[in-house]
């Protein structure tokens, strides 16, 4: 096989040909059972007289009920809650030099994608808001089979050992005893787990940090995590790491909104993705690399192959190669988003495993998982998962086999078919595992060069701007005040003094504890890359309420509308009741959202209109209300020159980011700039 043709081809939808075939219309059809009988009766159990027993020949009544007796899976242990969306990966460049992957070998080749977000604690009807790790999966149908890339919000795991996985799972999980708290970790085993496993703390420190409360996926870096190894065609490796950078910068909640959010609306993120893929805003993830040859792996102050350690950005640059545009919603939750079977040993050619513990550990765990979830070892054949390329073994039968093996051979070496289905050298695409020389002694032990817990928490930590470092505080106070035991509590505190002792120390105070006696690690480093005070900010796709009555100015509000909207704003109005409101030159704007089906939290920004309701008094509180939640979160707010009233000036406010069309004639503009701004910190 020649290398043009291992490579994917440019074809991004060839993944929806082949699922086309499974795609099923019932609309205007005959209804069935599942056998294909035509039924002359829809609405009743076949019965003796019109009020008589149910009779057990009802054969269509059982089936339709045992079905739905029987239409839930397992869901997943931990990411239980997710949603996917179909897309494409471009590459931007060859990067033959260091890697024989297909996908990446030519600018340009396209791969289709399919992408599934989760959260970890949570069960899979929990929030999308809830405080925590996510996920961010992704499997690239590539010419030489599936390869999933399975990433998280953060570059760092929380252990350093998979023996230890289960126990960290078990406790940031709901307490068994009485199943509380739902996604959440804010409870004492998980507090106990960190305090008592402390190479948790640099993955804790992200998890505080803003990063695990993001605004949307759509504006969420994700990480590979583990380190993996490329391998060109000449069998030299790389050490890498794999990043998703979102092209719109990566945002966050303010754990207020997060927490109401998960209330007001549980479905909140996927409501975002589901809408701006639907609207053609495609979410886009630049892909980008981190490599440190194999020579090179002694130079760093950590063990690269440590993954609760970051390769800072400013050592190790991240070389962007690709980018993945989110383009095409499920047609079904359940057949693909649920079913989807991800497996960090889903490599090709050019991508292999090192010796990351956690990248070990984690190689068999997935096809258990996957098996027991969707019934048995067939869950390949699952459209979802099948490959684009053909497969072909000597595996046979088991629960929900769809293939039919016609061959008469189910073994190797045999005479019989030629040793066919046979094996493909390595220079023809055949995967071998890397021949990577190791020797040692069989022990139960972690390095020794793992066992630094605390310099890169603290690098984090001293990377943070003063509003990020004021939310890590806020995040610790809030986790820890809910716990039962003061003494996990204490031991906490005198765990992240090695943070920082300020920290540590402001924690102590806002929760009862003592403060705490020891001092940070000595480390004044910081790395720029890791705040988010230094991401790119748009307007694009951010969603703007506009409140607003009958007998606006239609000019002048029209003109703003359209302009937002230009930027690719999402614009939705909202007034008191569902309808057309009518402007005083005659124009109507039609109402999306009333004031009690929507919530200020659900905005990035607010365009204060106002107007005349037919329950004056009423419609102006709820502005005044959407108003001081969007204020009191340093949103920016638009105000039209009717709007003014609702809001005054005090001299207790310094209105930054509110915008006053009064004195503006570029208003639009203005408001358009500080919708992208997001954030006003000075504000107060
Ligand atoms: Fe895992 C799911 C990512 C460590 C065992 N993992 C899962 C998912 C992601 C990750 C994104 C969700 C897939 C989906 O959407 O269906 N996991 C990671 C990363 C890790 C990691 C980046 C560390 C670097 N995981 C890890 C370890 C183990 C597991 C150490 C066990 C030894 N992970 C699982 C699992 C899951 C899973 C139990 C649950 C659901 C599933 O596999 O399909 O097998």
């Amino acid at each position: 096989m020649g290398q043009s043709s291992r490579n994917s081809n440019n074809s991004a939808d060839r993944k929806n040909e082949q699922l086309k075939k499974y795609r099923i219309q019932n609309t205007g059809k005959r209804i069935t059972t599942n056998e294909g009988l035509k039924v002359a009766n829809n609405d009743s159990t076949l019965k003796v007289g019109e009020r008589g027993p149910v009779l057990m020949e009802d054969f269509h009544f059982f089936q339709k009920q045992l079905h739905f007796d029987t239409e839930r899976i397992p869901e997943r242990v931990v990411h239980a809650r997710g949603f996917g969306a179909h897309g494409v990966f471009e590459t931007y460049k060859s990067m033959k030099k260091v890697t024989k992957a297909c996908f990446l070998q030519e600018a340009g080749l396209e791969t289709p994608v399919f992408v599934r977000f989760s959260t970890v604690q949570g069960g899979k009807g929990s929030k999308d808001t809830a405080r925590d790790v996510r996920g961010f999966a992704v499997k690239f149908y590539t010419e030489e089979g599936n390869y999933d890339l399975l990433g998280l919000p953060f570059p760092v795991f929380i252990v350093h050992d998979p023996f230890k996985f289960v126990d960290s799972q078990h406790a940031l999980k709901p307490e068994p005893h009485n199943d509380m708290p739902t996604a959440s970790a804010a409870h004492d085993n998980f507090w106990d787990f960190v305090a008592n496993n402390q190479e948790s703390a640099h993955f804790v420190m992200w998890a505080m940090s803003d990063r695990a409360i993001p605004r949307s996926w759509r504006m969420m870096e994700g990480f590979g995590v583990n380190i993996f190894r490329f391998v060109n065609e000449q069998g030299k490796a790389t050490f890498v790491r794999f990043h998703w950078k979102p092209i719109l910068g990566i945002h966050s909640f303010l754990m207020e909104e997060a927490q109401i959010i998960g209330g007001v609306d549980p479905d909140f993120h996927r409501r975002d993705l589901w809408e701006s893929i639907d609207r053609g805003a495609f979410p886009v993830f630049e892909l980008g690399v981190q490599m440190i040859g194999e020579e090179d792996a002694d130079k760093f102050d950590f063990d690269v192959i440590d993954p609760t350690k970051l390769w800072p950005e400013e050592l190790v640059p991240v070389e962007i190669i690709g980018k993945m545009t989110l383009n095409k919603n499920v047609d079904n939750f359940f057949a693909e988003t649920e079913q989807v079977a991800f497996d960090v040993t889903n490599l090709v050619p050019g991508i292999n495993f090192t010796n990351d513990p956690i990248l070990q550990g984690r190689t068999f765990t997935y096809k258990l998982t996957q098996m027991h979830r969707l019934g048995g070892p067939n869950y390949t054949e699952i459209p979802i998962n099948q490959s684009l390329c053909p497969f072909h073994n000597n595996q046979r039968d088991g629960f929900k086999r769809h293939r039919i093996d016609i061959d008469q051979v189910n073994y190797f070496r045999n005479s019989i078919a030629q040793n066919t289905p046979g094996p493909t050298s390595p220079e023809e695409g055949g995967f071998l595992h890397y021949p990577e020389k190791v020797e040692g002694s069989k022990i139960k032990a972690s390095s020794a060069s793992f066992k630094d817990f605390f310099s890169q928490a603290r690098l984090f930590w001293n990377s943070m701007s003063p509003v990020e470092k004021l939310h890590i505080i806020e995040a610790f106070s809030f986790e820890l005040a809910k716990l039962d035991r003061p003494s996990i509590r204490q031991q906490v505190i005198d765990m992240f003094v090695n943070v920082d002792q300020d920290m540590a120390t402001t924690i102590a105070d806002n929760v009862g504890a003592n403060p705490p006696t020891g001092k940070h690690v000595p480390v004044d480093a910081s790395s720029p890359a890791l705040s988010q005070a230094n991401t790119p900010h748009y307007s694009f796709s951010l969603r703007v309420g506009v409140l607003i009555g009958n007998g606006f100015k239609g000019n002048e509000v029209r003109k703003v509308i359209d302009f937002l909207k230009q930027q690719g704003i999402f614009v939705e109005i909202v007034s008191e009741k569902l309808g057309t409101l009518s402007g005083d030159d005659g124009t109507e704007v039609k109402v999306d959202k009333t004031f009690l089906s929507t919530h200020n939290v659900l905005f990035d920004s607010l365009y204060i209109v106002g107007g005349q309701s037919s329950n004056q008094l009423e419609f102006d509180r709820y502005i005044s209300e959407f108003i001081s939640g969007v204020y009191k979160h340093y949103k920016p707010i638009g105000i039209a020159t009717t709007g003014q009233a609702h809001f005054q000036a005090t001299k207790m406010n310094n209105l930054a980011g509110v915008v006053f069309a009064d004195n503006s004639p570029e208003f639009a503009k203005e408001f358009s700039l500080a919708i992208a701004q997001q954030r006003f910190w000075d504000r107060v």
